[in-house]
């Protein structure tokens, strides 16, 4: 068996740039067991591109990952020089309950073909790694505790409305409070209005998925819709080229290569083969029109929305090289020195609007005050640690690099923690001359406490939230979908809903639209259309059923076709072609910022939460809002370089957060959660894919299936509306 094979029969993960780092070694120079040993003494079980690396340099294949054969170098961001502090979280969480390897210890390496006889990953599939049960923490938290809810009941309605807490044992009834939930969430300790997280919710939910459910699709019609042209107005700027192998193995489909600018090729346009001949559906005959006389109130009020930041908008300059024939390394240092000379500037600029901030200086002046005198430096965090009696941060700006001490004794000296390596940090305090800064203050960039009052809007207008859809996995919870497209269509149980839904005028989708192809070892067993042309298509051939006067915003995620590095400028046309033809669609880039009637909305797909839970302590995948209440303190959405998440070399930083928008769209990690963080509204919008294998083996639970509705006007949770019974035994 190959690698990724022999490693996932031992419940081992590679990641694919590790894969490339590691395959042409494998039982050639290293065992399974050997990597599988390796692993485990890192506490962990997915070998990424770091394990990887350490483990060639420790084999003695290679000493650096410069001295990697150039064709194995991947685009990944190598593994980070800055010195890990001892708080970071260990990856080991889960080693207790890890297949036990202690007989390798005893015996020494096992031979890979005795590892390999195990049994295959389909039979093992029950006995996945788990650690607690996060499934409470993730369906517990999306809910107020406080709010006093307005009941009523829903026996037959497809979906089930919520954003209050269900009271104990209303098993049959759903509850709601949504002025409630919406304007006076319950306040925590940082003085500003904070969701409280309800345990009772979750059980609610899962409560009522079990009831019996009606079948009223008989008020959708369906019939087949004539295929289209699809439209040509996008230019796509991004010409990565994937593997040509790759897609000569479909069989008697002849790809046709699309050259880019500079006759790259950027993509392979499969032939026209009839829906008839293929094993899967890509929706084709799902018609679902609006219910005749569902009256529409979003139709007569106007659209009024704007992009207020679209990364493809932005002009890059290339960078500056001395010569054409200037080495690529170069040209690359230069790119990611601009890129941070980037970072530092803007953050600079919102660290300086802070008035606590008093008296900035460049590092390379600390020589010239007086020992007495209180000044404040604001630069690069490079590194951090911890000593005996505190902390210690490296720290540079354009002028030079600083050594930062803070005593422990100091209360500041918690916020050490929630800086995370590469963000930009104000330090007040003295110099000692000994090119050692002694800090009694720390500013992290946040958000301004006071609330950003808008004018009032003359109609209520609400916008849903999703994410993560992954059309295309086995795991995607098509009928609840479908269900979801039936509502919006005007097929509801209630006059609540009815509201609802007659002023839903936008629909914000934030990445990973369909599951794509290739993204992680062992997807292509879980994917129900194994084509990333089809999955477009069926995606195009859902989304066209979302009433046309609600405009929709689709932005990419990395399950999609688009750049894997941030920021992803969109979609690349010809892979996702089917979307741009969508009438009411359109394409933003990750991150993105829509100003809805005047209330800014920051989108992004989310992936900078995976470095906040790695790097922040006490973070969770399952708390989403709280990892992403962490960026917005440090206003920037991925901080850190050559962690997880890598981060294109563009010579301006687009992911600094600049202006604190007044609501805060994530998705990624497939959990609805939200809080208020300073007036601002982070919301994680969940998924509508069921556990995958692989989640399951990292143990990921995810919530499918539940729309939050957002009133436009306060940018805050009008409700929760929850397909998920649609979504069992996906
Ligand atoms: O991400 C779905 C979830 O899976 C999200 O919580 C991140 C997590 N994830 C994705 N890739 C990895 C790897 N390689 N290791 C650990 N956890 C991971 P999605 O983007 O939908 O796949
Ligand atoms: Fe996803
Ligand atoms: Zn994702």
């Amino acid at each position: 068996m190959g690698l990724v094979e022999d490693l996932l029969a031992n419940k081992y993960l590679i990641t694919p740039p590790a894969y490339y780092l590691l395959a042409d070694y494998y039982k050639e120079a290293f065992t399974l067991a050997e990597l599988i040993k390796f692993a485990k003494s890192r506490g962990t079980f997915v070998i990424d591109s770091t394990i990887a690396n350490d483990f060639l340099r420790e084999k003695g294949i290679f000493s650096s990952p410069l001295e990697a054969p150039p064709e194995k170098v991947t685009l990944e961001p190598g593994p980070s020089e800055e010195v890990k502090s001892s708080e970071t979280p260990s990856p080991a969480e889960n080693s207790s309950e890890m297949v036990d390897l202690s007989e390798m210890s005893d015996h020494g390496a096992v031979p890979a073909e005795n590892v390999a006889e195990t049994p295959a990953p389909e039979s093992q599939s029950q006995t996945f790694i788990s650690t607690g049960e996060p499934s409470e923490m993730a369906v517990e938290s999306a809910s107020p505790r406080e709010s006093k809810p307005e009941k009523f009941t829903f026996s037959e309605g497809k979906s089930f409305v919520s954003t209050g807490t269900p009271g104990v044992g209303e098993d049959r009834e759903v509850s709601t409070s949504m002025e409630e939930a919406a304007q006076n969430p319950p306040e925590d300790g940082s003085g500003e209005v904070l969701p409280v997280e309800s345990r009772a919710s979750g059980e609610v939910l899962a409560a009522d998925a079990s009831e019996p459910v009606t079948d009223d699709s008989s008020d959708t019609s369906v019939e087949s819709l004539p295929n289209g042209d699809y439209s040509n107005g996008y230019s796509n700027g991004n010409g990565y080229a994937d593997s040509e192998e790759y897609y000569e193995e479909n069989g008697d489909v002849k790809p046709k290569i699309v050259y880019g600018d500079y006759g790259v090729p950027i993509a392979y346009v499969e032939e026209e083969v009839p829906e008839g001949e293929k094993s899967y559906s890509t929706y084709s005959d799902l018609v679902i029109t609006p219910k005749e006389g569902f009256h529409y109130r979003a139709k007569e009020i106007p659209d009024d929305w704007e992009m207020v930041f679209d990364v493809k908008n932005v002009k890059f300059e290339a960078p500056k090289v001395k010569n054409a024939a200037s080495k690529e390394g170069e040209i690359i240092i230069k790119a990611y020195t601009d890129y941070f000379k980037s970072r530092l500037k803007k953050m600079r600029r919102i660290l300086r609007e802070n008035p606590e901030l008093g008296s900035v200086i460049d590092i390379g002046k600390l020589g010239y005050i007086g020992r007495d005198e209180e000044v404040t430096i604001i630069g690069l965090v490079n590194s951090k640690r911890e000593t005996a009696k505190g902390y210690m941060f490296e720290v540079e700006d354009s002028t030079g690099i600083i050594k930062v001490f803070i005593n422990r004794n100091n209360e500041e000296s918690k916020k050490f923690f929630q800086i995370m390596p590469d963000s930009v940090i104000g330090f007040r305090g003295h110099y000692s001359g000994r090119n050692i800064f002694f800090a009694n203050k720390i500013f992290l960039p946040d958000v301004p406490k006071y609330k950003r009052e808008k004018p009032p809007l003359e109609e209520k207008v609400y916008a849903v939230l999703l994410s993560d859809i992954h059309v295309g996995s086995n795991k995607f919870c098509e009928k609840a979908f479908e269900n979801f497209l039936e509502w919006l269509n005007g097929e509801v149980s209630n006059r609540k809903e009815e509201e609802l839904v007659s002023r839903i005028k936008y629909m914000i989708l934030a990445g990973d639209v369909v599951d794509g192809v290739g993204i992680y070892p062992g997807q292509y067993n879980e994917l129900e259309i194994p084509d990333i042309f089809d999955q477009y298509e069926a995606l195009y051939n859902l989304l066209r059923n979302v009433p046309d006067h609600i405009t929709m915003f689709i932005g990419p995620g990395n399950h999609d076709a688009a750049r894997t590095a941030l920021p992803q400028p969109g979609f690349y046309e010809e892979y996702a072609r089917p979307l741009f033809k969508l009438k009411n669609a359109v394409m933003i880039s990750n991150p993105a910022v829509v100003r809805l009637h005047g209330r800014d909305f920051l989108i992004f797909h989310g992936r900078g939460i995976e470095d906040v839970v790695n790097v922040i302590p006490n973070r969770s995948h399952h708390r989403p809002a709280e990892a992403s209440v962490d960026l917005l303190k440090l206003r920037h959405l991925a901080p850190t370089f050559g962690e997880k998440v890598p981060i294109a070399p563009d010579p301006e930083d687009t992911l600094v957060i600049e202006s604190v928008p007044d609501l805060f769209q994530t998705g990624h990690v497939h959990v609805m959660e939200y809080k208020i963080y300073n007036g601002v509204f982070v919301i994680n919008a969940g998924t509508w894919q069921a556990q995958t294998e692989f989640q399951k083996m990292v143990n990921i639970v995810p919530t499918p299936a539940r729309v939050p509705i957002i009133d436009v006007e306060t940018a805050r949770l009008r409700a929760v509306v929850s397909f998920d019974r649609f979504c069992e035994g996906v």
